[in-house]
């Protein structure tokens, strides 16, 4: 069957994928050029996010040392806006949003990215991932805070200067939203969670695992629609970051950075993707179904440059794939763990 054009199920959010396995072994007579070694300055004078530099609002950055973060000059959720609904029939329905936005600086170097940075340090952008979660959780007009990172300028990161961002807000987001359902309605039924389950049959199977330490297990999901699409799962069922030891921390941080070198290494290139934070919602209830975990959507599919599109069949019907994510799974495993940088 997995040969053979089939459809998976994504059973956290109830979406399919379209798989097409027989069409990876079509001929590729398009680019396969290597990425550049290039070497960015570590601290660059026109940047905003180095530290000392003024922003494009006039703020200054203080002359930081390991991370640093501040509420984002131009925030797309902002607190004081006034609450109200409105609706004109069944068809036109608006509602205000409040919330707050952030950008995290993950280190003084500008030159730097996750997997060219220790172990130690990302712990810290990971204990900033904490304090933030529980300090704007507390708010009681924020619901969901939502840490990601954007990463490569073809994904829409505007800046090199390693670093990510959170908006937080009074509703829970379409996704999160889909992904609560789908894990209460498990846990409901077996009062386990469902990565739980999912995260121990994968480790079983072996076969889409890509990375594991005392703590964490980095995977391609089994309905991954980005070819080289992970996630990363803590083993113990924690439902958000608050949850985490210091010595899970650590292993989460060892995890991100594993699993961003083997992502470099692939194309031996500053490999762009989307990443963030799946985890329970701050609005006071207890959310024993949720499993936290951190979703990697990178768009590339076969070079530096060559990236897979989300466009025709797979804009207006389903996502589809071409390479397994069994295949994908052993590639990324087989990889170098040392960055090719050196
Ligand atoms: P991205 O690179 O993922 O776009 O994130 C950068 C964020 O930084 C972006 O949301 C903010 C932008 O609004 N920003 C500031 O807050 N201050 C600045 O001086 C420039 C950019
Ligand atoms: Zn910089």
């Amino acid at each position: 069957m997995e040969e053979h054009p089939h459809r998976r199920y994504n059973p956290l959010t109830g979406d399919w994928v379209l798989v097409s396995p027989h069409r990876a072994k079509r001929p590729w007579q398009g680019q396969v050029e290597k990425g550049s070694k290039e070497r960015r300055p570590s601290y660059d004078e026109g940047c905003y996010l180095c530290p000392g530099n003024t922003r494009a609002g006039g703020k200054q950055n203080p002359d930081y040392q390991q991370t640093y973060v501040f509420t984002n000059d131009f925030s797309a959720l902002l607190k004081d806006t006034p609450q109200g609904n409105y609706e004109e029939g069944e068809l036109f329905k608006t509602e205000s949003e409040q919330g707050i936005c952030k950008v995290i600086c993950f280190s003084p170097r500008h030159d730097l990215t996750i997997p060219e940075m220790s172990v130690e340090s990302i712990k810290g952008v990971v204990d900033v991932w904490q304090k933030e979660y529980e300090e704007l959780g507390a708010n009681d007009f924020i619901n969901y805070v939502q840490i990601f990172e954007n990463k490569g300028a073809v994904m829409g990161c505007s800046n090199p200067h390693p670093h990510g961002q959170i908006w937080a807000g009074r509703t829970l987001p379409v996704e999160p939203a889909k992904e609560q359902q789908k894990q209460k309605e498990y846990y409901d039924k077996y009062k386990r969670t469902l990565l739980g389950d999912y995260l121990r049959a994968e480790v079983e199977k072996k076969e889409r695992v890509v990375y594991s330490n005392d703590h964490f297990v980095v995977l391609v999901p089994y309905w991954a629609v980005w070819p080289f699409e992970t996630m990363i799962i803590p083993c113990r069922a924690v439902s958000s970051i608050d949850q985490l030891s210091d010595e899970e921390k650590l292993a989460f941080a060892d995890a991100y950075r594993e699993l961003t070198i083997k992502y470099d290494n692939l194309f031996e290139t500053s490999f762009p993707y989307s990443a963030g934070l799946h985890q329970a919602p701050t609005d006071q209830e207890k959310h024993p179904e949720w499993h936290m975990h951190m979703h990697f959507y990178p768009p590339l599919l076969r070079s530096a440059t060559v990236k897979k599109f989300m466009v025709g069949y797979e804009m207006l019907a389903t996502p589809q794939r071409d390479i397994t994510a069994e295949t994908s799974a052993a590639r990324l495993r087989d990889l170098s763990k040392v960055h090719y940088k050196g």
